[in-house]
């Protein structure tokens, strides 16, 4: 299948420009997820040498508050028969880690979500665009770019904690000076240091950063060009260890943010609040920063967004 570069977006004169939609097909529900294949399967099967797993996921709770108002999880163990148990567990799915799904923003100006996909119809369901259609989708080879650290390594730390920006070009020099190409069908993984930073936190400090309104945090440049070169380079999701994969604050009402350019108008699923520093330490080790990725999002029909349940394994 041909797939048009980031510059003959898009396929069709009506159509948004920079949106992928209709590259993959009007039904799709996979957006950059259709760039991971059986083929890229088997080979990242082939990256497992050490046999090490490293889940990407936090616990459910982390957060003390949750960021952004949101929900604390309930877990509840209830008794079945004198000696078994169940337990319930009420969580909002973007309340640790995550996987942001195609449901969760819509674009701002054009009022639709990937592939032309309308308020109604995701909150009407969301058949179209559901987390259950990537529930066997988000298997492939993972890349770690380790940003947090090459900043350090030059010379020039970030504060996660604040809003500094990685841009496309610190990206890129990571990556080649840590060896391993970006290719076709990559999950890339990008460690911006926040997650690690707000550990160290004191409970009081953790309160005070939640609010969406006082929140800074650390991301990748939200800019044209970094989304072209996702797209060019057949990125199939990025996952990231800081809030919103952009820097934060980031306003909604901006239609040039990321969460427009990657989640409505690429499909590009966009990941949050994932555990990346184990892995890191083990990439600087070993000097291998790729790996295979496991991730199976919840099996829910329509779901918005899901916990990414994932596992780097090397
Ligand atoms: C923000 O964009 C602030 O984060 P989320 O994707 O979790 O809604």
């Amino acid at each position: 299948m041909k797939i048009p570069t980031f510059e003959e977006l898009p396929i069709r004169k009506d159509l948004p420009a920079d949106c992928s939609w209709g590259v993959f097909g009007d039904n799709d529900a996979l957006g950059c997820l259709n760039f991971l294949t059986a083929e890229g399967v088997v080979e990242a099967a082939g990256l497992v040498k050490s046999g090490k797993v490293f889940r990407l996921d936090a616990r459910m709770g982390f957060a003390k508050p949750p960021l952004f108002g949101r929900p604390a999880p309930e877990h509840t163990v209830v008794p079945l028969a004198p000696m078994a148990n169940d337990d319930i567990v009420h969580f909002n799915t973007q309340e640790s880690s995550q996987w942001d799904g195609l449901g969760h923003v819509g674009h701002v100006r054009h009022e639709r979500f990937y592939g032309n996909v309308t308020i109604g119809e995701v909150r009407g369901g969301n058949a179209k665009l559901g987390i259950h259609h990537w529930a066997d989708k988000f298997v492939g080879r993972g890349l770690l770019i380790d940003a947090f650290g090459f900043r350090k390594a030059k010379g020039r730390p970030v504060n996660p904690l604040d809003r500094e920006v990685y841009t496309l070009k610190e990206l890129q020099a990571a990556i080649e000076h840590q060896g391993n190409p970006l290719k076709p069908g990559t999950i890339l993984l990008v460690r911006t240091g926040w997650m690690e930073s707000y550990e160290k936190l004191t409970a009081e400090e953790k309160r005070a950063i939640a609010p969406m309104e006082k929140m800074r945090s650390a991301g990748i440049e939200a800019s044209r060009e970094m989304v072209a070169w996702l797209w060019n380079n057949r990125v199939a999701a990025i996952g990231t260890d800081c809030p919103a994969v952009e820097a934060v604050p980031s306003d909604f009402a901006d239609e040039s943010i990321l969460h427009y350019r990657a989640l409505p108008l690429l499909g590009l699923p966009l990941g949050e609040l994932f555990v990346l520093a184990p892995l890191a330490e083990d990439c600087a080790r070993d000097r291998r920063y790729e790996f295979m990725v496991v991730s199976a999002p919840l099996n829910v029909e329509g779901g918005i967004a899901s916990p990414p349940n994932a596992v780097a394994i090397k």
